[in-house]
């Protein structure tokens, strides 16, 4: 079936060419010209956004995760795909089996040459897509990054699973609260260029500083979101810092790869451990007491905002201007902050007590 702007296209024969033309043209990061639109984050505040525009029918939406075999991604391409059913689109999920630097350009190419309406993507690197995703935007795909951001200039907006400080902030009280707020704490991280993991780390460290400065962060090591990698830079943190008092992982592969470790070893209980993580990864660990608790915000949900603000900015209810609104289905109405960024809400922290509670 042909999607909605694919056939809008075709019924532009001089838009279609001056498309192309722009194509040719704005391959480098940070280009500004789609046809008369702006191209930039944070829309055109004289673009004229209808918010009352109906969503069209047949908008297709492509969802492209820093990697396809993680199931974090799993449970939010459920939302986005329960979203696009909702306002009767056609939904595609594909990517790379690696969350490395680039992997994700092809699949952003294929995807805009196929004409999809809506790209929802979490980066891996924030500049390695920035041109492949100025292109597809040129040709009339409209990009909303969520979990993971870009270069903001290469996409109309980014959903934010909260607040960075907030996401940051939980993360250091509660390895605080685990080790009396004394003591050396390591992080185990994602990839090495993870825009997400890298903004929240080095918000953690600015905050530990001021508000736990007992705490003492001696290493960042990268696990790239492998199960077995994680494990093994677990072992290592432990070899190489004996005294090691807790690890703070802010990936949900990282962390359950942390606590399997942890829970087959003599420092199961002794050394803390908290971060990022699914409930469903997370629950025997929590059980077994190796983890005392953790956070995460609700993927599922990310993906199904994600799809909402996607099929609002291909309707032309929003351009991803500060001050815009729309509504996401069961979720409610969202308001477009600055940046192009809109915030889905507060974590959740797990525990013992509220673990038997979510299933996700
Ligand atoms: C991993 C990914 C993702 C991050 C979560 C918490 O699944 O790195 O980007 O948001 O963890």
């Amino acid at each position: 079936m042909t999607s909605f702007l694919t056939r809008r296209r075709l019924q532009g024969g001089v838009t279609g060419f001056a498309v192309a033309a722009l194509v040719l043209t704005t391959a480098a990061c940070g280009g500004t010209t789609r046809g008369e639109e702006e191209t930039t984050a944070g829309g055109d505040a004289a673009a004229s956004a209808n918010p009352d525009a109906e969503i069209p029918e047949g908008l297709a939406v492509g969802f492209l995760p820093k990697q396809v075999n993680n199931p974090y991604f799993s449970v939010a391409s459920a939302g986005a795909e329960a979203a696009t059913g909702e306002f009767s689109g056609e939904y595609t999920e594909t990517g790379p089996s690696e969350a490395s630097a680039s992997s994700q350009v092809s699949y952003i190419n294929t995807l805009s040459q196929q004409g999809t309406d809506v790209i929802l993507t979490s980066a891996n690197d924030p500049n390695a897509i920035c041109s492949a995703l100025d292109q597809a935007r040129s040709a009339g795909s409209s990009v909303v990054t969520f979990d993971s951001d870009t270069d903001p200039e290469c996409r109309d907006v980014f959903i934010n699973q909260a607040t960075t400080e907030g996401i940051a902030q939980t993360q250091v009280d509660l390895i605080a609260e685990q080790t009396g707020g004394q003591g050396q704490v390591a992080i185990l991280s994602a990839t090495a260029n993870a825009t997400n993991q890298n903004t929240w780390i080095a918000a953690m460290e600015e905050y530990a500083a001021a508000e736990h400065p007992g705490l003492e962060f001696v290493a960042t090591v990268y696990g790239d979101d492998e199960d077995e990698k994680s494990f093994q830079e677990t072992q290592g943190l432990l070899q190489t810092y004996p005294d090691l008092a807790g690890i703070i992982s802010p990936t949900t592969v990282g962390i359950a790869a942390a606590a399997r470790y942890l829970s087959g070893s003599e420092f199961k209980g002794q050394v803390a451990l908290t971060g990022l993580g699914t409930p469903n990864q997370m629950r025997e660990y929590v059980q077994d007491g190796t983890v005392q608790s953790f956070a995460l915000w609700n993927p599922e949900d990310l993906g199904y905002l994600a799809a909402y603000a996607g099929a609002a900015l291909a309707a032309g209810q929003i351009t991803g201007a500060e001050g815009e609104t729309f509504e996401a289905g069961e979720l409610g109405e969202y308001t477009v902050g600055a940046d192009g960024v809109v915030v889905l809400g507060d974590p959740t922290v797990f525990t013992a007590e509220n673990i038997g509670d979510f299933d996700f």
